[in-house]
């Protein structure tokens, strides 16, 4: 697979889901075998497992106290458009634009400047089996030629038991929005979380209805969005990866033990 950079320099602006905060990164085009990563306050934050620095409702990266919070949209935009090298600058707040929820208007922008580069970079490939798991949540990385993320959810709401599989068709899940359970905004707010959140960038799932005018995207887009955030976790990694994954219940705290859990086996290899 070929390395991959932008044809050009591109703007996004909006609010952070998490801070409120109005934010405008520049994703600026780098040289081969430059990797991906944020650039805040003339602090460089790499892409990697190394610089997790919080999972909880979100992927949040730093490096010497200054940090980036919410990379996981971007994040898996990038993984499925084979973006290897990038720097994200971050002006103004400390988080990814939120933007309507989903990966769509990162897409939109990025796919028709996507630049193909010189060298190969070598996808990373699970060769056995790895499992991560917690209560009753886990994930679990099988050796396969290909890409490919099953998700099971089961919410405790009208929409129950969903499952879905991506096979590598991004449409099916670059508009799946992220969402919240109406009874869990109360403790999300507690935590100081959730501050730029709304129904413009947030699918909201009440007990027996969505709050959102127009309803749902997909008719799973719950889990669809699931898949998404796991493809935007495993590009932690710094590499594509080529496996068989599936993930039961999982969220960005196991997708990030899962990651520390390849990294190693990359390390000692
Ligand atoms: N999101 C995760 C995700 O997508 N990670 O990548 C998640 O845990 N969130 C994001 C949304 C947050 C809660 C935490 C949120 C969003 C909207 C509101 C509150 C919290 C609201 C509202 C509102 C409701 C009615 C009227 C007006 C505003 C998950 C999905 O993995
Ligand atoms: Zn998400």
């Amino acid at each position: 697979m070929k390395q991959r950079t932008i044809k050009e320099a591109l703007e996004f602006e909006g609010v952070g889901i998490h801070s409120g905060e109005k934010t405008k990164i520049i994703l600026h085009p780098e040289k081969e075998d430059t990797g991906i990563s944020f650039y805040r306050h003339g602090v460089r934050i790499p892409v990697s497992p190394e610089n997790v620095v919080n999972t909880f409702h979100s992927t949040d990266l730093g490096k010497d106290g200054v940090v980036v919070k919410t990379v996981e949209h971007l994040l898996a935009t990038l993984h499925l458009l084979g973006i290897s090298n990038l720097t994200i600058e971050v002006q103004g707040g400390n988080e990814i634009p939120i933007m309507d929820g989903s990966g769509y208007f990162f897409y939109r922008e990025l796919k028709g400047n996507v630049l193909k580069q010189g060298s190969d970079i070598e996808p990373l490939q699970i060769r056995e089996e790895v499992r991560v798991q917690r209560g009753d949540s886990h994930i679990v990385a099988l050796p396969c030629s290909c890409f490919e993320i099953t998700y099971e959810g089961v919410f405790e709401t009208y929409l129950g038991r969903q499952r879905y599989t991506f096979r590598g068709n991004v449409r099916d899940i670059i508009l799946a929005r992220t969402f919240c359970f109406e009874h869990e905004i109360e403790f999300i707010k507690k935590n100081g979380l959730g501050k730029g959140g709304s129904l413009e960038n947030t699918l909201v799932i009440g007990r027996e209805r969505i709050y959102n005018e127009g309803g749902l995207r997909y008719q799973d887009e719950p889990v669809r969005h699931k898949v998404f955030d796991l493809i935007g976790d495993l590009y932690l990694l710094g590499t594509s990866v080529r496996g068989k994954f599936v993930s039961y219940k999982g969220g960005h705290s196991l997708n990030f033990e899962l990651v520390k859990a390849l990294y190693e086996q990359v390390l000692v290899a």
